[in-house]
């Protein structure tokens, strides 16, 4: 059986990174895709570019390497511009959008928020409809190749897997900047790669403890902006932008 380890959302934050590159190291699988968000919201993005072109395969564009490189009025983002050069910068516009693979028996989708662009957002309690929409293939996924069977992707950092329709979709959380709990997120599929009649195949959803307070103090440390919603969220995992309930 074949191992591929899927990895997001890693935004700057390295010792999540490294504590997850190392969990997957110990599973000792040696493929790894990233579904995108290297950068911003944490404080290292240019460790993250870095680190994450040495150990993945595969990365498809998420939101944040997208608008990080344009040109912005917010303090904010331009404090994470500033973390980046001009490689970084064209290899975050480079990345691809999707990536389709047959691995036993099921056509498997990933990318990063949906397939209608990086910014439409679908959480795991969206209407079946809006959840069944992930399977669309658009201009975007291209719409040559058959639907996909199974859909994995990030972008709204809560991890899950859920089936419906005959379909499965999954979330593979945050590595950096995990809303559901506070802790790294990854997922690991597995099956037979290029195998195109039905085999056993699996998705398996991993957490793993790392140093917060070792993130926190690098954020202090580089005089990240908005630092306390950061350390708030990575702390508690809720999310800086939820109202008061
Ligand atoms: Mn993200």
């Amino acid at each position: 059986m074949d191992k591929i380890a899927v990895i997001s959302d890693i935004h700057g934050n390295i010792p999540a990174l490294e504590a997850v590159l190392e969990q997957i190291s110990r599973q000792n699988i040696s493929r790894i895709f990233c579904l995108g968000d290297l950068a911003g919201k944490g404080p290292e993005s240019k460790k993250a570019i870095a680190m994450i072109q040495e150990a993945c395969e595969l990365t498809v564009k998420g939101n944040w390497d997208d608008f990080i490189i344009k040109e912005t009025e917010f303090e904010t983002l331009k404090w994470h511009q500033a973390q980046l050069d001009e490689g970084d910068c064209s290899y975050l516009a480079g990345l691809p959008f999707s990536k389709d693979l047959v691995m036993s028996g099921r056509r498997i989708r990933l990318f990063h928020a949906s397939p209608y662009s990086l910014y439409t957002r679908v959480q795991p309690w969206d209407s079946l409809e809006k959840r069944l929409g992930m399977f669309e293939n658009t201009e975007l996924t291209g719409m040559d190749e058959p639907q996909p069977d199974v859909v994995g992707y990030g972008d709204v950092h809560q991890a899950f897997v859920q089936h419906f329709h005959g379909k499965t979709l999954f979330n593979t959380g945050s590595v950096g900047n995990p809303l559901d709990l506070p802790q790294a997120s990854y997922a690991v599929i597995e099956g037979e790669i290029g195998m195109k009649e039905k085999a056993p195949f699996s998705i398996q959803l991993a957490r793993v403890p790392y140093d917060i307070e070792r993130a926190i103090n690098i954020a202090r440390e580089m005089k990240m902006p908005e630092l306390a919603p950061y350390v708030q969220e990575i702390t508690t995992s809720r999310y800086r932008g939820l109202k008061e309930q």
